[in-house]
């Protein structure tokens, strides 16, 4: 009996060989949830299944739908903290439509994560660049169609939102919309990658993409970055060579992306056809969009500002058309907007942000008889005055169309800095010599691109880190009596000239804060820059057909700057700092003309000599966009 009973037991007890990890899928309880989730896989017209995850308040009944299209890991993006509650299970920047009782629905784009199809990074809309049947647009459309069919618990009104990559399959679902496509904001979109998102500024190319192509295009899920030799990535690109180089020696002409940014370094058909900003330019905008970005954005800092301007001539009811800039570094309104860097702002602006102006815009059009919502045409923080503008329309001051005309701030003898033209007894420019050995940093070595708080603050840094280093010259005025408000975009009238064949141009529009803040002590002296960018010289009469550059020739180079709704408070100064190189984010110009820079030869980089001019027929200044008496 006893060994039967033993037997018996055994055979009611999991035997010690029984596999650990069951066959079949895992049911994880959910009781108590106040979410359910659903994965689905959702058909596209060409056939592709689409793997979406969609998020319900419990019991949810006529409640609109928040769509965003993402490359990032649509499970990943709904999982913020394995939570029962549904706010903190979905991202810190949603809890206000949660608490709004929305549906919250993340979907992997085609070829990513958990979806079907063939990866493109960004891929273009169909048209030259795309000969199938389908894109973003298309997708987005099927997509919204299915959702408002499937979804019981909705009121078939829809809204897209999304930062940068996911902001840029926003604006692509705003090209043909779905009729239940109702409103929409593009954060931080990628527009154009050549002119100033991610892939390029000017025409210079941004090192910290190889880790991004590396990591989105090695494999269909999650990748790494690329190894490294060492810590610093200032040594680890100068030891490389040219960006070519760098891709060799890690396998990049494996990935096609890279291979199309190595055969299109200028600004050729393969990218004038899918800067979006263009696209949408063509067509009136038929959703109510409110664009979004940081004023400090350091990954897409052109998309929503040029989409803005380009759709907003046609939005004869200024009612479609909406802008809003933040103080915030990229995608930071989607997280904690109190402070960047050592800049301190009145309370938490990215949830002021959310909470105040995005819900009650996306409700007005999503929720059933929710109130018309008071919303600004623009609205953008003051970064000097530290608090939220709202106006009627942007820029304030502009050369054409503008309530206000911009004021030349000329660069002058002896590195001043005034609203007085040079005279002709002035010296005639300033020198410097640009070493491609050792280039200028872009933040304080060590650089290393995976420290995320360094990237995401470097736009802020204190520019005392190269005024004085030997390649940088400093143009500054005297200290301010009165504030002085500028609002738009500062344009670069540089007239500059370089003993090589090519160059960059690094040119900063600094506040330098007085010696002494009593408030802030550790700010005394600070060099803010409130706007900069690079030039590739060798686009100064086409971004498509590069040219060599005279050498020794005083030439102008003309560019916009970023956006910036700035006051420089009495006391304070303004500078400007010009440069020839922003290292290793951007690769070196050898300073000699080449076909492609990214095949360039270790001997074709040339220490130059670089003047920047300032005598009355080549004088040297930037367009400030100053707002009188505001
Ligand atoms: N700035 C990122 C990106 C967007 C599009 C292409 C490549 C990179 C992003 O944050 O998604």
């Amino acid at each position: 009996l006893a060994t039967a009973l033993a037997a018996g037991l055994a055979l009611a007890q999991t035997a010690p060989l029984t596999p650990d990890i069951p066959q079949g899928t895992f049911a994880a309880s959910t009781a108590g949830f106040d979410y359910v989730k659903r994965e689905v896989m959702i058909p596209m017209r060409d056939g592709v299944k689409l793997h979406t995850v969609i998020v319900i308040p419990k019991g949810a009944r006529n409640a609109p739908i928040l769509l965003t299209r993402t490359p990032y890991n649509a499970d990943g993006r709904a999982a913020r903290l394995e939570s029962p509650h549904m706010n903190a299970e979905l991202p810190q920047g949603d809890e206000v439509f949660v608490r709004g009782g929305y549906i919250r629905v993340f979907q992997d784009v085609r070829g990513k994560y958990g979806s079907e199809g063939d990866y493109v990074m960004t891929r273009p809309l169909r048209g030259p660049l795309n000969s199938s049947e389908v894109d973003h647009s298309t997708d987005a459309y099927d997509t919204i169609d299915w959702l408002v069919k499937n979804l019981p618990e909705s009121n078939g009104k829809v809204g897209m939102l999304g930062s940068s990559y996911e902001g840029f399959t926003v604006v692509m679902a705003l090209i043909h919309p779905h009729p239940a496509l109702k409103v929409a904001a593009p954060e931080s979109p990628m527009v154009d990658g050549w002119m100033g998102d991610d892939w390029f500024h000017y025409g210079a190319y941004r090192q910290t993409n190889f880790d991004y192509i590396y990591g989105q295009t090695k494999q269909k899920g999650k990748g790494d970055s690329v190894p490294r030799a060492g810590y610093d990535d200032y040594s680890n690109f100068l030891a490389a060579g040219s960006a070519g180089d760098y891709a060799r020696a890690h396998g990049f002409e494996q990935l096609p992306f890279w291979r199309k940014l190595d055969e299109h370094p200028a600004y050729d058909a393969f990218w004038q056809n899918q800067a979006l900003d263009k696209i949408m330019a063509e067509q009136p905008l038929t959703v109510p969009t409110m664009w979004l970005q940081g004023l400090w954005d350091q990954e897409d800092m052109w998309g929503a500002i040029h989409s803005y301007e380009a759709t907003e001539s046609k939005d004869k009811n200024n009612d479609k058309n909406f802008l809003v800039m933040g103080p915030w570094r990229h995608s930071q309104v989607n997280y904690d907007g109190t402070a960047l860097g050592p800049l301190q702002w009145e309370g938490d602006t990215s949830l002021q942000f959310r909470r105040d102006v995005l819900k009650p815009f996306f409700d007005q059009y999503l929720v059933d008889g929710a109130p018309k919502a008071n919303t600004p045409p623009v609205l953008i923080y003051n970064t000097g005055e530290n608090r939220w503008d709202r106006y009627k329309s942007w820029p304030l001051s502009c050369d054409k169309g503008c309530p206000n005309k911009p004021k030349s701030l000329y660069l002058g003898a002896g590195g001043t800095l005034s609203f007085t033209a040079p005279g002709s007894d002035a010296a005639k420019y300033e020198e410097y010599v640009s070493d491609p050995a050792k280039p200028v940093p872009y933040q304080l070595r060590p650089v290393h691109f995976a420290d995320h708080d360094a990237w995401t603050r470097w736009l802020v840094n204190d520019q005392r880190f190269v005024d004085g280093r030997p390649d940088v010259i400093t143009f500054v005025s005297e200290p301010l009596t009165a504030p002085m408000h500028i609002g738009g975009a500062p344009q670069v009238n540089l007239y500059a000239s370089t003993s090589g064949s090519d160059s960059d141009w690094v040119v900063k529009l600094i506040d330098v804060y007085p010696d002494t803040v009593p408030s802030k002590p550790e700010m005394g002296g600070y060099e803010l820059a409130v706007s900069m960018d690079i030039f590739r010289g060798r686009y100064r009469t086409s971004f498509e057909h590069p040219q060599a550059i005279t050498p020794d020739q005083p030439l102008l180079y003309t560019f916009g700057l970023p956006t910036t709704n700035h006051v420089f408070q009495p006391g304070h100064r303004i500078m400007v700092q010009v440069q020839s190189s922003l290292f290793p984010l951007y690769d070196r110009n050898p300073q000699t003309f080449v076909p492609n820079i990214f095949q360039a030869k270790p001997t074709d980089y040339q220490k130059a000599t670089q003047r920047v001019w300032h005598t009355p027929g080549n004088a040297s200044f930037i367009s400030l966009p100053v707002v009188p008496n505001s």
